[in-house]
């Protein structure tokens, strides 16, 4: 399958079904779509694998008709049941080398990294992005990591390129700038969608700055 990697650039909004949100995945995914998102990612960590399949084939056509990617956390069987664009593995998900054959030839692939080391391996596995965090604080997720920074954000984006890497962890509307010109060709984000009173606007608007800011090329 042909894969434009420009299409992951852009904001990526995490649908995600903790509680705590006050709009639930599907809301979010339609959000995400209408302001102009470029992937949506169900995030469903407290859902049953067959709620999960549900929220995942509610959201696969609003994303289709929105041209927007969509990607499932973790799991591949669920992306490929729920016929989304693709899945985005952690580092403590199965590794990219053992997705079958054909499971590879029809999913994007996303990979976590957390450190250098790890950004250094992504590099060399067979996957469409990688994605870096926490760059800042998050409180969306349980981390083993401190915030990284915009100094090894910009390590990580020349270690990993050609391919894009998307930066995750406690990123709002006000850090797009600096994280486009640390080398980073999207944000993916939970809280700043999640928890905004107008997900669909608080989109927008990361869209807007991230659009405007101007770009650095990572180079190898
Ligand atoms: N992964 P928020 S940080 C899901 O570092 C996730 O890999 C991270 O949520 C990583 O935008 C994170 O609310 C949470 O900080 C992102």
């Amino acid at each position: 399958m042909e894969r434009d990697p420009a299409r992951l650039a852009g904001v990526h909004v995490l649908a995600d079904d903790d509680p705590r949100w006050p709009h639930d995945p599907v809301a979010l995914a339609r959000a995400a779509c209408a302001g102009g998102a470029a992937g949506v990612q169900l995030r469903a960590k407290h859902a049953t694998d067959a709620e999960a399949l549900r929220l995942a084939e509610a959201i696969r056509p609003l994303a289709r008709q929105a041209g927007v990617l969509f990607f499932v956390n973790d799991r591949f069987d669920l992306a490929l049941a729920a016929g989304a664009d693709g899945v985005h593995l952690g580092q403590a998900d199965l590794p990219p080398a053992r997705l079958p054959r054909e499971v590879r030839e029809r999913l994007w692939v996303g990979r976590s990294t957390h450190t250098e080391e790890q950004a250094r391996r992504a590099r060399d596995e067979d996957v469409d992005y990688v994605a870096f965090g926490p760059v800042f604080g998050t409180r969306s997720k349980e981390s083993d990591y401190s915030a990284r920074g915009l100094d090894r954000l910009a390590r990580v984006a020349g270690l990993v390129a050609p391919r894009p890497l998307v930066a995750i962890g406690g990123i709002e509307r006000g850090h797009a700038a600096e994280l486009r010109r640390a080398g980073a060709a999207g944000i993916a984000v939970i809280s700043a969608v999640a928890g905004a009173e107008d997900p669909e606007a608080a989109t927008r608007a990361l869209v807007e700055a991230f659009a405007d800011a101007p770009v650095r090329t990572a180079r190898a």
